[in-house]
């Protein structure tokens, strides 16, 4: 039995804690770390978890816990990567001896970049319960045990080994619930981005997309795994039974790809008579009206599309596979149902114009949308975009490693891309005029302020009104 220490780093900027992003974003549990954890506890391990987006706490302090421990594990997403690597700098000086990996969504993505610091010991990549259990199970390391070990890149001599891939999980069921048992649920979502009971939970009932976005995130994940109805239930029930969730966010790339299971969910939730609310992410070429009828009946009530472009040529250029007559369609439908509707958009594409901008601002307001969240494309590593972004010669490499690899707050300025036919200065302005030409509508306006239900939502209503005016 090992003793392993998991790490979400602590979000400090400019030396302060920051708490929640800000209150940007809502505070979720690190789903990630605490599947490794749940399988790492049933095989015997004894697994404590530090999230330092939920805890205020230091890099010293946690290198100073991990000295009781035999294997430290730290998560990263390209955002917050400076910050785990400050932490793992400071695991690394007070404890050289304890073996320290890091793996996530930032490290899938360039494995061989992340291995070239010298405070990592081990890189793993891509899903990591498996290949996370065979480095506990292989405590004391060596080169020889690490060598069979799929999914890890480490170093022998100084020289980089990266050993072949793991296969992706394919019975899902077969983990155990996240050991959310090991985390500071309270302090955790107050009612989640888009709930609107308190507390709201996250669960991830699906893993991979099959859609290839030229902005998201590596190959390997877009192979789609699903929970069956039964366990997405049954974790449900968990987090009702011992967190008292009332509210539900399935984080799903697409928590509708797969009907059939829908269908089963949300007969299982009636027929149990679970008396939850819950939303959930959605492409909009994959609903229908019996689905979203039934959606609507066990509880959900609120669905986010990805829509990301009102012109038909951005559409197909970042492969979004969609059109306007399909992004109608689904947002009709899921407003008959009597959802709540929320569309995410995003600016900026390399050779995207103004014109096409102003395109996917008209069609946002000429949607039936409750709300519109408008982003600027930030290109990452593992995307189309990246690659597209850097051979345009508009992206800013000093300014991409300054801000992005350390930023918590959005959208950053100067921007690390400005597509060829647009000014900085303009792009931004019209990122502000399709938040004051959604939201400052009267209808829109009116409804926000009558669908206020108690003080947090009065809070909410304030908090977003300052955003869109001083955005
Ligand atoms: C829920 C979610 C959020 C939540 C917060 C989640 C949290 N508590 O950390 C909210 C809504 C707040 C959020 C915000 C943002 N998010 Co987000 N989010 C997600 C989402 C939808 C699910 C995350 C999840 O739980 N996954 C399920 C678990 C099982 O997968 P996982 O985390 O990847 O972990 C597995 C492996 O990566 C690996 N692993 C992970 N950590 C470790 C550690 C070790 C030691 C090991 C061995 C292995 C390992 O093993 C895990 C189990 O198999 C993902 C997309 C996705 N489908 O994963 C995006 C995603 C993580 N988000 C992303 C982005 C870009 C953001 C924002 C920057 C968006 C924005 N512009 O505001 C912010 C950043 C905020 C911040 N500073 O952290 C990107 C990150 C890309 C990247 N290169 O880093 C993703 C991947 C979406 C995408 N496809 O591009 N997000």
């Amino acid at each position: 039995m090992a003793k392993i220490l998991l790490i979400n780093p602590p979000q400090i900027k400019d030396g302060k804690y920051i708490d929640g992003y800000q209150g940007v974003r809502p505070k979720l549990p690190p789903l990630g770390l605490a599947y490794i954890g749940g399988l790492l506890e049933k095989k015997g391990h004894q697994v404590k978890i530090i999230c330092g987006m939920a805890e205020e706490i230091t890099a010293t302090s946690i290198a100073e816990i991990s000295k009781s421990f035999d294997l430290i594990g730290i998560t990263s997403i390209t955002f917050n990567y400076i910050l785990s690597l400050s932490v793992t700098k400071e695991v690394k000086r007070l404890n050289p001896n304890i073996p320290v990996v890091l793996g996530g969504p930032h490290v899938n993505a360039i494995p061989e970049d992340v291995l070239s610091e010298n405070c990592v010991d081990i890189v793993v990549f891509g899903e990591g319960e498996y290949t996370m259990l065979e480095i506990a199970d292989s405590l004391p390391l060596d080169n020889k045990k690490l060598l069979p070990i799929k999914g890890i890149a480490y170093k022998i001599n100084g020289q980089a080994h990266i050993n072949p891939e793991r296969e992706l999980i394919n019975d899902l069921d077969s983990l155990p619930f996240p050991a959310r048992h090991l985390l500071p649920m309270k302090n955790y979502a107050s009612s989640g981005v888009r709930g609107t009971v308190h507390p709201t939970y996250s669960i991830m009932s699906s893993r991979g997309c099959p859609s290839k976005c030229s902005f998201c995130i590596s190959e390997k994940r877009r192979i789609l795994r699903v929970h069956s109805a039964e366990y997405v239930v049954a974790e449900i029930k968990e987090l009702i039974s011992k967190y008292n969730a009332r509210g539900i966010s399935f984080w799903d790339d697409g928590f509708t790809f797969k009907k059939k299971r829908v269908f089963e969910i949300c007969e299982r939730i009636q027929k149990e008579n679970i008396k939850i609310i819950w939303d959930c992410e959605s492409k909009v070429d994959t609903v229908n009206s019996e689905m979203l009828n039934a959606m609507k009946k066990a509880g959900c009530f609120s669905i986010s599309y990805g829509i990301e472009s009102g012109s038909e040529r951005i559409l197909k250029q970042i492969g979004k596979k969609i059109t306007h007559e399909k992004i109608i369609r689904g947002v009709k439908l899921a407003k008959q149902s009597g959802l709540e509707v929320r569309g995410y958009f995003m600016f900026g594409f390399p050779g995207e114009t103004e014109k096409e901008m102003k395109e996917t601002i008209l069609l946002s307001k000429k949607l039936p949308l409750d709300f519109a969240t408008y982003s600027l494309l930030i290109p990452l590593p593992g995307t189309e975009d990246y690659q597209n972004c850097k051979k345009s010669g508009h992206f800013n490499d000093y300014y991409w490693k300054k801000q992005v690899l350390s930023e918590i707050s959005f959208p950053l300025k100067p921007l690390v891309y400005v597509p060829e036919n647009i000014s900085e200065d303009r792009l931004l302005e019209l990122h502000r005029e399709a938040n004051r030409e959604f939201y400052l509508r009267p209808k829109i306006f009116v409804k926000r302020f009558f669908s206020v239900k108690d003080l947090h939502g009065i809070k909410e209503l304030i908090k977003g009104f300052k955003t869109v005016v001083s955005n």
